[in-house]
């Protein structure tokens, strides 16, 4: 059984957005073709925060970019993005979000970041999914979305932890890239931990 896993698709992460991910409207057509594709479960995730979220630089009177310890874990300060109800955390237009049968939403605790769909940062609570695939019996899990070098890389290094067969559908994902090298080194993380680096055309 396998299933495709959609990662942040939304609005800030858009070009525009308050989080904007370089290109990142170049995986719609790519997610597009992957919902043509047969898969025995279509998920999603939302990032989705209190507005006044603890990953959050105006939370803290500080600049983006900045790194704080957020209850005894670094975290890395962001804009605020992807607030719960608001039009930024809506998925972003143009592909068939009717697909998918279960959204699974993450970051939702203010005193901890989430960047894997499996666990939050500290992995102190789970959001259900690792269940959800065990129940589903899916063992094989294809993830593509925003961003490479967050939310898709740890939830890819969870995923293999797991035991699940992880493939990453490269061209259906883009990178922050604060470094210039975050892209390609979360590439080498993934293959490192076991999963499979494709494209759309190997599926
Ligand atoms: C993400 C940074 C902060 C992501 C979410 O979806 O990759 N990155 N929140
Ligand atoms: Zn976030």
């Amino acid at each position: 059984m396998r299933a495709l896993l959609l990662v942040d698709v939304q609005n800030d992460f858009m070009p525009g957005g308050a989080l904007a991910v370089k290109d990142g409207d170049q995986i719609i057509p790519v997610l597009n073709e992957l919902l043509k594709m047969k898969f025995d479960a279509i998920l999603a995730t939302k990032d989705w925060h209190p507005q006044d979220h603890g990953s959050f630089a105006a939370s803290h009177g500080k600049e983006p970019g900045e790194k704080i310890d957020l209850f005894g874990l670094e975290q890395i300060l962001w804009p605020v993005h992807c607030v719960q109800g608001t039009k930024g955390a809506e998925f972003a237009l143009g592909w068939d979000v009717g697909k998918v049968e279960k959204v699974f939403y993450k970051g939702i605790d203010k005193t901890i970041d989430s960047y894997s769909t499996f666990y939050d940062n500290g992995h102190r609570r789970t959001t259900g999914l690792e269940l959800y695939l065990r129940e589903k019996g899916i063992k094989d899990l294809y993830v593509a979305g925003l961003a490479t070098d967050y939310c898709v890389k740890y939830s890819v290094l969870d995923a293999a932890t797991l035991g699940f067969n992880a493939y990453v559908i490269k061209d259906g994902c883009k990178a922050i890239n604060l470094q210039k090298e975050d892209e390609e080194q979360a590439f080498q993380q993934m293959r490192e931990a076991g999963a499979h680096i494709i494209t759309s055309k190997d599926i």
